[in-house]
């Protein structure tokens, strides 16, 4: 196992992790912390926490990770974890279509607790269970499209696409730091009214109003 109290690394990485109960974010983190670890985990209580080093765009990044609770009774809690956190990594299941429906109330929650141009990842889990999917790939990419998220779908069975989680959230997070270094610092934040080639997406539904920003610049 690395030595993470020694290592060295050119930048230090928050990102928080959520979804509904079960749909594997917590095996999503295990297993790219260690590729060996176990296939089977009991439900998170409040948080957990991992820790992992890896290079994006030849520079060694350390990524913390939030590992939140999907249970309600846990909510309260889990809000507490988006404040200072870089990126948020989104999970449905895609055998659950309800899971992929509640993305809409955990991205309004995101963009309450963070900014509303904060790099996020959508990912549809569980794309081993071929027989069993209930949400298409397609139908998936249209909704993150629309609020300037990339998609991707992972099996933390089998580890299909663990590490690109990290690596293209990881990548767009540094992305948006080299264009606010580039527009003098800081980004507009909430209610900002940046312009660049970025856009807004408006949602109204059960989750409350989502509006999120993305691609923003001071152009
Ligand atoms: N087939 C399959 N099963 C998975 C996959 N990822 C997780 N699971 C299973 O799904 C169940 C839930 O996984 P967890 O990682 O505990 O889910 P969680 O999102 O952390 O759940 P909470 O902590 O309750 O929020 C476990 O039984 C896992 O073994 C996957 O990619 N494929
Ligand atoms: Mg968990």
């Amino acid at each position: 196992m690395a030595d993470y109290t020694t290592a060295k690394y050119d930048a230090i990485y928050k990102v928080t992790v959520i979804g509904d109960s079960q749909v594997g974010k917590t095996s999503i983190i295990r297993k790219f912390v260690d590729h060996n670890a176990p296939d089977h985990y009991p439900p998170t209580i409040g948080v957990d926490f991992g820790i992992k080093d890896i290079m994006v765009d030849n520079e060694k990044c350390r990524v913390q990770i939030w590992d939140t609770a999907g249970q309600e009774r846990f909510r309260a809690v889990t809000s507490c974890y988006f404040r200072g956190a870089h990126g948020v990594v989104l999970v449905y299941d895609v055998t659950q279509a309800r899971t992929f429906d509640n993305i809409q109330f955990h991205l309004a929650q995101a963009v309450k607790f963070t900014r509303d141009d904060q790099p996020m990842i959508m990912v549809g889990n569980k794309c081993d269970l071929t027989h069993k999917r209930a949400v298409s790939y397609e139908l998936a990419e249209r909704y993150a499209e629309a609020f300037g998220m990339q998609l991707i779908e992972t099996s933390a069975l089998n580890l299909t696409n663990i590490e690109q989680v990290f690596v293209r959230l990881i990548h767009q997070i540094r992305e948006k730091k080299k264009k606010e270094k580039e527009c003098g610092g800081g980004g507009g934040g909430k209610g900002g009214t940046g312009g660049g080639d970025g856009g807004k997406t408006k949602l109204f539904g059960s989750g409350g109003t989502i509006e999120k920003t993305y691609n923003k610049c001071c152009s």
